[in-house]
């Protein structure tokens, strides 16, 4: 790895992250069923219908797993908490098992010198609030408020940094629309409903942490840049489309109290009625900005209003996912949304990462693309840094290899290797190189 700590400013944090039901395993310890598992058990949903119940089994071997974060000399540990399994029910009484185990897992953090940077939600809903339509009922803003007075009154005097929701665009579009997430919809209305309850959610759990007393508090948004397949006029207009779709909506609303018109010419009719008057709520100020950066799409004109169904192959390397690796997209999106949406406000870069075949041989796994994929993308950020975006940290995606949602376990995004039979971790060279970036 070509690049390391002290090539970045003092204080910037390196961290890694996961997500609950991608690693913890799910349905014990009092927990309540999740969306995701109804959705994996539906067949052609996901790879081979494998579902989160077993995972890492991190719930169980999470002082293992935290002393991978401190020895890789991480600053900070990303992870998220499980809604259904701090209130089964989705609302009403909580269940004592779940705090304790966020509550030990915050201690365990602290022990080894790790800041938690918690995210309240990332994709499992508990069923009994799917049944009552989940996202598409306006309802979810007063729940998920209920949901994070309790998780954060447990342990919100410990966080290091917050944020509600996990990627507005992924809960909202992938989810309602495209139909790839759970609750796997594909309708319009259900999706435009879910954009702007998804953002209402995320400003009513900043106000009620601000009552707590809270601080720190941030929005996470995935971006992906919208390259113009060529130089028409048309081309342009559907690059613009789909960056209103799917980068725009969400910080326009967090940080401008708007919505684009690429969208609403497309769908303000399907919006809740009232829409307007909730931007007060959905632009309660935040602390700082988190941006999860993967990839572009190369994105030829179509027919119809919509952004993603015109996404075309590009010419540049690709991951194991098939995405664009494109490293200059978030130095982009970085300058950009300093530049057009949060001045002087902390970005972090919460997530970046890349699939690989990671295969484990003699004890080791060689991938050498995901130690270049990083330095990339710290050459990115760094570019960004001294032409004078404040970027506060760096966090890789992911720790451990995972639950890839719809692409069960057969993706590999993980720093550490996990044998999804035995469970055995393995570090990839990945791991070592940038344990040793972090010393120098
Ligand atoms: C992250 O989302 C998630 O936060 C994390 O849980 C997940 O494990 C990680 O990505 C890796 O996938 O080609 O139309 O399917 C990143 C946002 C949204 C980026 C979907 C790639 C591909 C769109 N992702 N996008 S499509």
């Amino acid at each position: 790895m070509k690049h390391k700590r002290s090539d970045f400013p003092q204080g910037f944090q390196f961290g890694t992250a996961t997500s609950s039901y991608q690693i913890e395993g799910h349905g014990f310890g009092g927990a309540g069923p999740t969306h995701w598992d109804t959705f994996a058990a539906t067949p052609g949903n996901v790879v081979r219908a494998e579902n989160g119940l077993r995972a890492c089994d991190h719930y169980h071997r999470y002082e293992a797993d935290l002393d991978l974060v401190q020895a890789a000399g991480f600053d900070c540990y990303r992870f998220s908490t499980s809604w259904a399994r701090v209130m089964p029910e989705g609302r009403g009484t909580p269940n004592p098992e779940g705090l304790d185990f966020y509550d030990r897992l915050t201690d365990a953090m602290l022990e080894r010198g790790i800041k938690p940077c918690a995210t309240l939600y990332h994709w499992e809903l508990p069923s009994p609030l799917a049944d009552l339509g989940g996202w598409t009922n306006r309802d979810i803003a007063k729940w998920f408020a209920d949901f994070t007075e309790v998780i954060m009154g447990r342990i919100g005097d410990r966080m290091h940094s917050v944020a509600p929701i996990n990627e507005p665009w992924c809960v909202a579009w992938i989810s309602h629309f495209l139909g790839y997430h759970a609750p796997g919809l594909r309708d319009i209305r259900a999706t435009a409903r879910a954009m702007h309850h998804v953002l209402l959610a995320h400003g009513t759990a900043i106000q009620t942490m601000r009552a707590m007393g809270l601080n720190n508090l941030g929005a996470v948004f995935n971006m992906e840049w919208a390259q113009p397949v060529d130089d028409t006029p048309e081309a342009a207009r559907a690059a613009a489309t789909y960056d209103g779709y799917y980068n725009r909506f969400y910080m326009d609303g967090v940080f401008k109290g708007s919505y684009p018109d690429t969208v609403l010419a497309g769908m303000e009719q399907h919006l809740p009625k009232g829409w307007q008057d909730d931007f007060p709520v959905i632009g309660e100020k935040v602390d700082w900005c988190g941006i999860n950066y993967y990839t572009r799409k190369v994105i030829a004109p179509n027919d119809g209003p919509w952004p993603s169904l015109d996404e075309v192959t590009g010419p540049l390397p690709k991951t194991f996912m098939d995405w664009e690796i494109y490293p200059e997209g978030l130095y982009r999106f970085l300058k950009r949304t300093a530049a057009e949406y949060t001045g002087d406000m902390p970005l972090i870069v919460t997530e970046n990462g890349l699939a690989a075949p990671d295969v484990l041989e003699n004890g080791a796994v060689s991938d050498p693309n995901r130690v270049d994929f990083i330095d990339q993308h710290m050459a990115a950020i760094k570019r960004a840094i001294d032409e004078g975006v404040p970027v506060d940290g760096y966090y890789i995606w992911s720790l451990l290899d995972n639950y890839e949602w719809a692409l069960g376990y057969e993706k590999r995004f993980g720093l550490v290797h996990v044998d999804f039979d035995s469970l055995v971790r393995t570090p990839k060279d990945s791991y070592h190189a940038l344990a040793k970036a972090l010393k120098e």
